[in-house]
């Protein structure tokens, strides 16, 4: 059974518990438990990380090589600024769904710009938590193709 990992960077712990209008009202706890129903729905076996630090992200970025088939992250904030996540993704050589919670592209300026994006598959932002099931999907249709879109 493919396994993939779930990946959430800085600041995504307060999901639900602060700026509702920018990230909507569901938990991570939540999200995190939708994202396994559906994998489950598919045949996925999937797990799920959260950190505030860059070096934990690029840690399980690394140990993902060795037992996960597929990536879905949202980087945060070190999206629009993290070459080590970057190199991390790059390197483990698995497919990589990104996902953001709000449409990057209606934001600031800063926020327009991924460094994950290069190395991803694809991305799905502005659809709020229902983004991260979408992925699951994503990765599934990738992974039944082979590992690439
Ligand atoms: O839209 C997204 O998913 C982002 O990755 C969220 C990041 C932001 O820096 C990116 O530009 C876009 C910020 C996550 C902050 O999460 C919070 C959640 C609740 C309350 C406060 C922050």
């Amino acid at each position: 059974m493919a396994h993939i990992l779930v990946l959430n960077g800085p600041n995504l712990n307060l999901l639900g518990t602060r700026e509702p209008e920018i990230y909507g009202s569901t938990t991570l706890a939540d999200i995190e438990s939708r994202c396994a129903d559906r994998a489950r729905d598919l045949g996925l076996e999937l797990e799920s990380q959260q950190s505030n630090s860059e070096g934990a992200l690029v840690d399980a970025i690394q140990a993902a090589r060795e037992r996960c088939q597929g990536i879905i992250i949202n980087p945060g904030a070190y999206t629009h600024t993290s070459i080590a996540i970057f190199d991390a993704l790059a390197a483990c050589d698995l497919p990589v769904v990104e996902v953001h919670l709000s449409n990057i592209h209606r934001r600031e300026d800063f926020r327009h710009s991924s460094y994950v994006s290069k190395v991803a598959e694809g991305v799905i932002c502005g659809f709020g938590a229902d983004g991260y099931e979408m992925a699951v999907d994503a990765l599934a249709r990738i992974l039944a193709q082979g590992g690439q879109a």
